[in-house]
């Protein structure tokens, strides 16, 4: 058998190209910096995989920001409001980033959205009705020479023409909605034969092609467009082929992939391991099977004996002719866990980030080979004592956690009435004016502020220093707000860095890392807490800090929390319990919080869920038992408080068209929505729905260093009002403003009071 990787995170072991990129961007450092710094990495992960001792390693697998914006390079897929007189490195960051020009002109950046059902966010190609294709970056062949150069065995590897049309966008509007992308093809495929020979020329035997949305349900035309266009790759190439599918299987395509008559197909044996043995069989066996089973979406450790024991069929029957290989590219997974020194010994036993799934993969590849070496089957041993260690954990497996799951009925996720009973006695409760104004929870996360955190953090400042510096700006943002004339108040989270990493840390069962970062979009990385164990809470998270918030005011306090589909989502999680299992537990810890909020006097508490719609299974077939147990989650963190106590929730960039039901489902008295940038379209749909309960409409984009007018809110509430009735009606900026600084606040904040006092007046006889 032969070994090979998909992909290796590029972001670098301790953020390099983050920071690099960054300081380029203040113009803090030069090009030949930034470029030395990628260098550096390419280098480094190189030589990270040769030790390891794979056989091919991938190249084409860095990008400065996103590899799919570095595919729209290689082939001149530029709009024309970039099409500027530019260095390629320019280029990229402004089609990354958007751009300004000297007389002030602005060229918006491409979009971004989420790469298949990862956290990665890769920027949408634009292209033209008669878009042109050519060769014209030439990162990915000089990176082949490079890595040729040092003697490694370079396998480059670039995502494929169907996924990276069926990513794409239309650049005009207008003519959305009759273009057929695969109507380009044809002069695509030729820029791809162009560079495939131009790959051959550098000395590539291999190249890897990444077509994920075999994974995706596909129209057929677009499954026989795939068959024929390998077909006619391979017509005019000599080098070899390896088609590579991931996050779900492709058997149902199977008879497509051997029509193309590719040379190899790597299969993501971790997600669709029930397929292997059906296509092992099918796949013929004069062709490479790449089987993906070292799982490239989560961090545990493999259990490499099962595995061995698995692939031994695979390999007498294929010799090699069997590869082995990560499930996907490991970007989706941080680079080393042996650097993770604050980890206890067991728990760092049990992870496997990139660098140790390269000599999982190494290892077992040797194993099936008859060539073991010492510290391979040291790497057996290990393997197996973690696999009977964790089957006893007394961290893992926690009853009083598994008692109580067993315990919730269906009438724990209820409200005890229904929602109009529900607001009216919220109403009185409460005494808010209409059109009530509130924000999503935080406030500037000022540059003082994560100076004092660090310092605490590092043991700088004493527990109490920080806590009487939290003191000040919690007292401090619940003044502004009340200053500035809000009805509903937040005490703007100065306590928390990220909103999923602050419960992590909190909460038993999940762990947090602390170099464990994975990139989220160009030169930002999140760090998912790791959910190994049982989840429960050992104590209050949140009250300390709302307490104190409320007993600076006489405004209703928002209380605010993560709900537990987010959570899950943004985590990476155990693998011996299904989500839905984890999802429950963690939900009941957020009950736990949502009643002590309650009890401390909080009237309102919000639950975030930007991450339920993100969460969705990439087949339909599957979206309906997903969205059964989110929801139910929801539902169970949520239901536990009396009718006057009004539960919001927040989601953001979702679109809402394909799970109305389970919005309305989840039944919060109030969500709020991102509704400013789509213009307001976004109300239709709850509109056409019906939706039943209140809805906080984000009048402005906070993602926007601009300041929205008075006018411009009141317009856009009284196009709200053509299709909401007025007395369900919040009124609240679109996201949370941590990334804001406060002058802006400030200014878009009172505009957006004087928006509500002024839609308030235009309809007082209808209040
Ligand atoms: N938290 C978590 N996951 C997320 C988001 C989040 N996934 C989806 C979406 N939001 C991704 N968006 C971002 C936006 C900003 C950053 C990361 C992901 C970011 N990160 C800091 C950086 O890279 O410098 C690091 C984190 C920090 O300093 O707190 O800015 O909100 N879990
Ligand atoms: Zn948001």
């Amino acid at each position: 058998a032969l070994s090979h990787n998909l992909g290796f995170p590029r972001i670098g072991a301790s953020r390099e190209l983050k920071f690099s990129l960054e300081s380029f961007w203040r113009g803090d450092s030069s090009v030949e910096q930034l470029e030395h710094q990628a260098d550096s990495i390419k280098l480094q992960n190189w030589g990270w995989q040769q030790q390891a001792g794979l056989d091919l390693i991938p190249v084409g697998d860095f990008a400065y920001y996103d590899h799919i914006l570095q595919l729209c390079l290689t082939f001149d897929v530029i709009p024309n409001r970039h099409r500027k007189d530019a260095s390629e490195l320019e280029q990229l960051f402004n089609l990354a980033r958007g751009a300004t020009d000297c007389c002030g002109k602005t060229s918006a950046a491409l979009e971004m959205t989420k790469w298949f059902d990862t956290n990665y966010h890769y920027l949408v190609p634009e292209l033209a009705v008669n878009q042109t294709f050519n060769l014209k970056s030439r990162q990915l062949i000089n990176d082949v020479v490079k890595a040729k150069v040092l003697g490694h065995d370079a396998k480059p590897v670039v995502v494929g023409p169907l996924t990276f049309l069926w990513l794409s966008k239309c650049r005009s509007v207008d003519e959305a909605a009759s273009f057929d992308k695969l109507s380009l093809l044809p002069s695509l495929l030729a820029a791809y034969q162009q560079l495939l020979n131009e790959l051959s020329a550098a000395g590539a035997d291999w190249v890897q092609i990444d077509e994920p949305i075999l994974s995706l349900d596909l129209p057929e035309q677009w499954v026989t467009a795939l068959a024929q266009s390998y077909a006619q790759l391979k017509r005019d190439f000599n080098g070899k082929i390896l088609l590579a599918n991931y996050f779900g299987g492709v058997a149902e395509k199977l008879e497509a992939v051997i029509a193309s008559g590719v040379d190899g197909l790597h299969i993501d044996a971790v997600r669709a391991a029930d397929e292997v043995i059906d296509i092992a069989t099918r796949w013929p066996e004069d062709k490479v099977l790449s089987v993906g089973v070292i799982d490239g979406r989560n961090v545990w450790r493999a259990d490499l004996s099962l595995e061995l024991q698995k692939l031994t069929p695979l390999h007498e029957q294929r010799g090699d002719r069997l590869w082995i290989a990560p499930s996907c590219s490991l970007m989706h997974v941080p680079v080393d866990a042996d650097v993770e020194h604050d980890l206890d010994e067991e728990l760092k036993g049990w992870l496997a980030f990139a660098r140790q799934k390269l000599n999982e993969i190494g290892a077992l590849t040797r194993a099936l080979n008859g060539c073991q070496s010492f510290t391979d089957r040291a790497l057996f041993t290990d393997s197996d004592q973690v696999q009977r260690q964790k089957a006893y954990s007394p961290r893992i497996l926690n009853l009083s956690v598994r008692q109580r799951a067993f315990s919730v009925l269906p009438e724990h996720c209820e409200r005890k009435s229904d929602f109009v009973t529900r607001i009216n006695t919220q109403q009185a409760h409460l005494a808010l004016p209409a059109f009530p104004t509130t924000t999503i929870g935080s406030f500037p996360q000022t540059p003082d502020i994560r100076k004092q955190r660090a310092a605490f953090r590092a043991g700088k400042i004493s527990a109490q220093q920080y806590d009487s510096f939290l003191e000040k700006e919690v007292i401090d943002v619940v003044k502004r707000q009340d200053d500035m004339g809000l009805d509903v108040l937040v005490h703007g989270e100065p306590e928390r860095n990220d909103m999923v990493e602050f419960f992590g840390e909190l909460l038993d069962g999940i762990a947090v890392s602390r170099l464990g970062w994975v990139q989220s979009y160009g030169s930002r990385c999140v760090k998912p807490p790791l959910i190994y164990g049982d989840v429960s809470r050992p104590e209050p998270m949140t009250v300390r800090w709302s307490e104190f918030a409320q007993a600076q005011t006489t405004k209703p306090m928002k209380g605010m929390l993560t709900g537990p589909v987010t959570i899950l989502n943004w985590s990476f999680v155990r693998s011996d319990l299904p989500r839905s299992d984890v999802a429950q537990q963690i939900a009941l810890t957020i009950r736990d919080e949502v009643k002590d909020l309650e009890r401390i006097g909080l009237k309102v508490i919000q639950i975030d869920e930007p991450a339920l719609r993100e969460g969705l299974p990439l087949r339909t077939k599957d979206w309906d038992e997903y969205l059964s147990w989110a929801v139910d989650a929801f539902k169970l963190s949520a239901a536990v408080v009396k009718d006057e106590t009004q539960i919001h929730t927040h989601m953001c960039y979702c679109e809402f068209e394909d799970i109305m039901q389970s919005i309305a489902d989840l039944d919060a008295d109030v969500i709020s929505i991102e509704a400013s940038r789509s213009g307001m379209e976004l109300l239709q749909s709850f509109d056409d729905f019906e939706y039943p309960n209140a809805i906080g409409l984000g009048v402005y984009d906070i993602h926007s260093p601009n300041i929205p007018s008075t006018g411009y809110m009141v317009e856009q509430l009284n196009k709200a009002l053509e299709c909401l009735p007025l007395n369900r009606i919040w009124v609240n900026p679109d996201c949370g403003l941590k990334t804001r600084g406060w002058p802006e606040t400030t200014a878009a904040l009172t505009n957006m009071v004087e928006a509500a006092k002024h839609v308030r007046v235009q309809h007082e006889s209808d209040i």
